[in-house]
Order: structure tokens, then sequence, then C-alpha cells
């Protein structure tokens, strides 16, 4: 039986992937390139930098100083968090809220295993941080995902074991980084991508009919 169940943010409980994909085709538009769907799917869950660095390869940008690097980093995040400021609690996905609460009657204990460093600000903004028992975001990890670390973080925290944990996830990324330590993922999307995951929901009003079976 699951014991935790750990929630990737961008793309699983806030549709915020879409704006991370917006703030970087604006960057690729200045630098003269287009980023396309099936390109950005290489950046969900990978770290901000890590994905300046794919882009910049997709753009064919060679010898990029790290000073450059940061500015154009920064710049994405600053069009990520004006793309933001409207957000309200209507872009939280499709049952979630719900599934979260009844997840928790049932014993299992819930965390936040998200690469953003604006996980917490965006928690917040939308009055839902309360719903997390633990919450571990790009601010305490050194590594991001296909590393593990998030997940173990989040399980220690929660004082789960890993197999005992289920990961809900959007990324391909987080699908890997779920299975380096051992813990179950469901896919949510459509992304092929997502193929590797022991479960599979085109959308998230659907997680609850996983769980019914797990908890
Ligand atoms: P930030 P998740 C990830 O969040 C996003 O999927 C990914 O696109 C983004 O680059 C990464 O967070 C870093 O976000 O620039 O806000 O620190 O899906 O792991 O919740
Ligand atoms: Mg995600």
């Amino acid at each position: 039986k699951i014991r935790g169940c750990i929630f990737d943010l961008d793309g699983v409980v806030v549709d915020t992937a879409k704006y991370h994909y917006a703030a970087w085709k604006k960057l690729a538009d200045e630098l003269g390139f287009y980023l396309s769907i099936e390109e950005n799917e290489k950046l969900k869950g990978v770290s901000r930098m890590e994905s300046l660095d794919i882009i910049l390869k997709i753009g064919g940008i060679e010898n990029c100083s790290q000073e450059r690097k940061r500015l154009l980093a920064e710049k994405k995040n600053m069009y990520y968090l004006e793309m933001l400021s409207d957000m309200g609690p209507s872009e939280i996905l499709p049952g979630i809220v719900e599934l979260i609460k009844s997840l928790k009657m049932k014993g299992c204990r819930i965390a936040l295993g998200s690469a953003s460093k604006s996980a917490g600000m965006i928690l917040k903004r939308l009055g839902i941080e309360e719903l997390f028992d633990e919450i571990v975001d790009g601010n305490d990890i050194k590594h991001a995902k296909p590393h593990p670390e998030v997940f173990q973080t989040a399980a220690k925290k929660l004082g789960i074991s890993y197999e005992k944990c289920m990961v809900v996830e959007d990324a391909k990324a987080g699908v890997e980084a779920a299975h380096a330590c051992g813990m179950c993922c469901i896919g949510v999307g459509s992304s092929e991508a997502l193929s590797a995951a022991d479960f599979h929901v085109e959308s998230t009003a659907e997680l609850s009919n996983i769980f019914t079976v797990l908890v």
C-alpha cells in the first residue's frame, strides 16, 4: 500500500507548464530561433540553468559565457514571473485539491517535489500551501531531476520509505527521477515521453481512479 504521495508542481498541481514554455519561447524568439512544443518536452521538470543549456543547443548558440547565461536565465524567469502575475486558483488543475484531501483522509502523507525555485510562492499565491505536509523545491536540492534527490528528500521529510511512495509527474525527467530511487510513478498528460511511467492518465481529473486501488 502507498503511504506517501509526492506531487510535482508545474503541470501536475497547477497549469504553469504553459507559462514556462511561453517564457522560454519568448527568449528563443529574441535569440532568433523557434522553440517547438515537441522540443519544449525536453525542458519539463529540468532546472532553469539546465533548461537554458538545452535551449542554447537547440538554437545552435555556442560559446556563451557564464555571465551571459546567468543573464539569459534571469530574463526568462522575469518573463515567467510576469506571466504568473494574473494567475489565480482557477489554474489549479482539475481534481487536485479534492484528491489530496481524500488521500489525507485515508492516512496518506502528502509532499510537493518540484524543481522550481518559485514553488513556495506559487502555492502561497493559490492558497494551497496548507494541503502539503512537506514541501521540497528547487531551493532545497543540489541535483535536478532526473536525479532522484528531490523525491528522496521529500520521502525522508515525510518519514516514509521510498517503496511506499507514489510520485505524480508530467515530465520524462520526473518519471526517471522517481524510478531512480525505486518509487512508482503516475504520468499525467498526453506526451509520449511518459510511456515509462507505471500508470498513465491523460488528465489530473482521472488520478483519483488510480488511487482508489492503491491507497
Ligand atoms: P524555475 P516541476 C520545473 O518544475 C518545470 O517543469 C521546469 O520547466 C522548470 O524549468 C523548473 O521547474 C525550474 O523552475 O525556473 O521556476 O526554478 O515540474 O519540477 O514542478
Ligand atoms: Mg512538472
